[in-house]
């Protein structure tokens, strides 16, 4: 089978970033990104921070297809900094955090065939550029997603990386936060999928629990399936001041503590919704 040129790890550069060669997409490809846009945005109305959508729309996200990343970038370059990056797929994670920190984010540029429109294992450029992309244009997130980094490349060198990537899963990638009309998803994990976002913010089955900064770092996810348990801040400044800090201390608190089961509740838990746990069972004794 020929490589196909949006996944081709050949090409490769030296910080694993590739040409997104947008006039090779196929009016296939396109298609199906149409077909996942104009599914979601509907769905993610009145379920995803208002801001989310305010920026799909800002970025221009929709009409005609796979977005061209310099057409990106010379928008998110204006209103923060930041630039879409195309790479092959997963990097490795020091690389990853090389370019957050210099406010690059990397994005998958090869879209999922039509068979797997609801499930895959690995980030596609719907999950990535649509998931992740519009938050970058509010400063505040743009901050945080960098100061991620930073903290990713130091928390290497301290044996950490379990730590900060569990605070990553819980927040970039399925996080909730509150508003004054309830509760918003803003984690790209959950935005960029049409089961999730319905199961995250409607299903009676998961824990939502308050954000808590060592609670979260003790905490196991799972990566085969939905959450059991989504963590829910109280807006991007309260998580921007919750983690501003360096962790240091706060690995050091942590160790010996035992982590905790994707889940459990635990005493300390502010819980805002105590899940029933009936979809992640009924999974396990449909397998048993
Ligand atoms: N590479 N392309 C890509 N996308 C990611 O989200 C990603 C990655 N490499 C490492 C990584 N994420 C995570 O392991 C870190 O956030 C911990
Ligand atoms: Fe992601």
């Amino acid at each position: 089978m020929p490589v196909e040129i949006h996944r081709d790890t050949a090409a490769q550069r030296a910080d694993f970033t590739i040409d997104q060669n947008w006039e090779a997409y196929t009016p296939e490809e396109h298609a199906t990104w149409r077909t996942l846009f104009t599914r979601q945005v509907p769905l993610l109305k009145d379920r995803v921070v208002p801001m989310f959508l305010e920026h799909v729309d800002g970025l221009t996200m929709g009409g005609t297809g796979i977005p061209d990343f310099r057409r990106l970038n010379e928008v998110l370059r204006a209103a923060t900094g930041w630039t879409v990056v195309a790479v092959a797929g997963l990097v490795p994670d020091a690389v990853f955090f090389e370019h957050l920190a210099s406010r690059r984010f990397p994005s998958t540029c090869f879209i999922r065939s039509l068979d797997e429109l609801d499930y895959l294992e690995e980030p596609d450029i719907f999950h990535d550029t649509f998931g992740h992309v519009p938050l970058l244009l509010d400063p505040v997130y743009a901050d945080y997603m960098q100061e991620y980094g930073k903290g990713g490349l130091k928390a290497q060198g301290q044996g950490a990386l379990t730590r900060l990537a569990r605070l990553y899963w819980y927040t970039v990638e399925f996080g909730l936060t509150r508003t004054p009309d309830g509760l918003r998803i803003f984690g790209a994990g959950i935005a960029s999928s049409k089961g999730e976002t319905v199961f995250a913010l409607d299903d009676p089955s998961p824990n939502r629990i308050a954000f808590d900064l060592d609670r979260v770092m003790r905490t196991d996810y799972r990566i085969d399936d939905y959450q059991e348990t989504y963590f829910v801040i109280d807006g991007f400044e309260a998580l921007r001041r919750a983690t501003e800090p360096d962790f240091t201390p706060v690995y050091a608190r942590l160790e010996g503590q035992p982590d905790i089961a994707p889940g459990a509740i635990t005493g300390g838990d502010t819980v805002l919704h105590r899940g029933t746990g009936a979809y992640h069972a009924g999974k396990v004794s449909a397998a048993g």
